[in-house]
């Protein structure tokens, strides 16, 4: 196989995994709190479907509530709710591309606790065009094996290395 196909490969194996799914938890090292600034830490980040939110806080000090945009805005759960989280470490798939609003249900965590925030969760982004060179028809190149870095976890700038080394050789 030529060196300028297993470097498509790798570049776009590369690619995929740099735009794979990320969990990410609410409030980072802080977790799940009291007189933090969610909304704040919400704009920090561009979530994709595929992505996860983490809550992690004490069980029985705090809750999720995956909430309507007026339940958000009220702060009164009496209605409005989709989902309730209260495990202490809550996983929340994002699974459609749509607003979600989150608050805690707890005492004025919502009202005076600064426990709520919205998201806008987006479709997986196409490739870019140019970004990748292209892979070759199917048919006419078996897909390569998993190659060893991928199967024993090497990282990717050794992979790289060697990959630019093969392609030397090849060519000059
Ligand atoms: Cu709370």
């Amino acid at each position: 196989m030529a060196a300028h196909t297993i470097i498509s490969y790798a570049l776009l194996a590369a690619y995929i995994s740099a735009v794979g799914a990320t969990d990410y938890t609410v409030g980072d090292s802080n977790g799940w709190t009291i007189s933090l600034n969610y909304m704040a830490w919400s704009t920090k980040y561009n979530f994709t479907v595929g992505d996860a939110l983490l809550f992690n806080y004490v069980k029985g000090q705090h809750n999720v509530y995956d909430v309507t945009q007026d339940t958000f805005r009220s702060c009164n759960a009496t209605n409005g709710t989709l989902k309730i989280y209260n495990s202490g470490l809550d996983t929340v798939n994002l699974t459609t591309a749509k607003e979600y609003w989150f608050i805690c249900n707890f005492r004025d965590h919502c009202t005076a606790g600064g426990m709520k925030f919205a998201i806008n969760v987006s479709e997986l982004a196409a490739l870019p065009p140019g970004d990748v060179t292209s892979p070759p028809p199917p048919h006419l190149h078996p897909p390569p094996p998993p190659s060893a870095a991928v199967r024993q976890g090497i990282n990717w700038s050794y992979c790289a290395i060697l990959l630019v080394i093969l392609w030397c050789v090849s060519f000059h």
